[in-house]
């Protein structure tokens, strides 16, 4: 085994990230098996809860109501309604079910005890359950644990530099102060970010440094390709190039290893041999289904060829952790507390925000 650092620095990540790709591949390849199976791959199932009319500015989110996207929004889905979509799910190979909801955060109250609803009953199917649900207290990620939760997405997106550029309704201390509360749990942290939203390379960097000195660091890092969205700030983005997503699982393997660095949005665009090389690179999950919360994903059974093809194979769940235990509602320990916590509001002016937020709609 390698040893887990968490003094980790930019300038050394810098370094590691510009090493000749073919250095650069063996690092992370050698890393990768030292701490992983190479031919295991934890497969998610992606599932939009509640879908758009998000009150926050991410520059990159469709689902930001100031913004002028095509997506349709919903309100919260049915406890039914999820079952049925984690059986789905399961019967197609995924261990694990991410419910995802356009929430700024979670407020106690009807919303929230449906959702700890739904951890339950897909707890009870035995599956690993993951919500992402925006920023939470202690209190509210406590109540989350009780219900079976088995992982809590909260990503830092970006450096704490590049944030302020695509994101002015909260801070990065926000994030921060959410992943800190889910660590005082028993749910596992998953937390990453995306490339492909203008920033450069000391800014990956910088990320990677603020996720691999967290200790302990996050038991799952997706890493996203940014998916440019018609009308949102960032739909001018370039494509990330396959190889700036292979330098990034590389060198997010190399300073995270026992991580499982998640292959996320983006994969449309990717090859199977460019997936393949990120695999290699030390990817070891992905998100499975025709769709991520609102844009294409490949097709589940395309993925399951690409899989044989390799002779890679699909994890159990709970091979990593054991399954948690779910307590019913009425058996609770905790209250729902109608915390008003005070998460920041920075409100500073970013440009491109504001541009997309006052653009009309084009006609295609
Ligand atoms: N509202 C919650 C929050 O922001 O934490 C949870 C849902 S939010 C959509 C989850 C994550 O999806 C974001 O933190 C971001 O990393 C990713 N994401 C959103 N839109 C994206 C896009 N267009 N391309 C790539 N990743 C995206
Ligand atoms: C994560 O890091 N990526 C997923 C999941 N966590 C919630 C979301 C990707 C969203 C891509 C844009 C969309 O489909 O709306
Ligand atoms: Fe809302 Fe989350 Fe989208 Fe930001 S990323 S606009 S918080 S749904």
């Amino acid at each position: 085994m390698s040893e887990i650092r968490h003094n980790w620095t930019k300038e050394e990540i810098i370094e590691i990230y510009n090493k000749p790709l073919m250095e650069l591949l063996y690092e992370a390849a050698t890393i990768h098996r030292l701490h992983h199976d190479p031919n295991v791959v934890q497969v998610s199932t992606l599932l939009s809860i509640k879908t758009g009319g998000c009150s926050e500015d991410c520059g990159y989110c469709p689902q930001a109501a100031r913004y002028h996207t095509d997506i349709e929004g919903n309100d919260l889905m049915s406890v039914q309604q999820v079952k049925a979509q984690a059986l789905r799910a399961k019967s197609t190979g995924s261990s694990r079910v991410c419910m995802g909801a356009a929430w700024r955060n979670v407020k106690d109250g009807e919303e929230f005890d449906e959702v700890l609803e739904m951890v339950r009953t897909i707890n009870k199917l035995d599956m690993e359950v993951c919500c992402t649900l925006g920023m939470i207290t202690k209190n509210q990620a406590q109540r989350l644990a009780e219900a079976g939760l088995y992982a809590y997405n909260h990503n830092l997106d970006s450096s704490e530099e590049y944030y302020k550029e695509v994101i002015s309704t909260r801070g990065y201390q926000d994030r921060l102060d959410t992943i800190d509360n889910v660590r005082k749990t028993s749910i596992t942290v998953c937390s990453g970010g995306i490339i492909g939203m203008g920033e450069n390379v000391e800014d990956r960097a910088g990320m990677l440094v603020a996720l691999s000195t967290l200790n302990p660091q996050p038991e799952s890092t997706p890493i996203n390709a940014l998916v440019a969205v018609e009308g949102t700030p960032l739909e001018d983005e370039k494509p990330v190039e396959i190889w700036d997503m292979i330098r990034m699982v590389a060198t997010t393997r190399i300073v995270m290893p026992e991580t499982q660095v998640r292959l996320s949005a983006g994969r449309t665009q990717m090859s199977q041999e460019g997936q393949a090389m990120c695999f290699f690179a030390g990817a070891n999950s992905i998100f499975a289904g025709d769709k991520l919360l609102t844009t294409p994903n490949p097709d589940v059974n395309e993925d399951m060829k690409m899989f044989e093809l390799l002779g890679m194979n699909p994890q159990k769940p709970f091979t990593k952790k054991e399954q948690p235990q779910t307590v019913e509602a009425n058996n609770s320990q905790y209250e729902a507390l109608g915390e008003k916590p005070k998460w920041t509001r920075p409100e500073h002016t970013i440009e491109r925000n504001e541009a997309a937020k006052t653009k009309a709609k084009t006609l295609k």
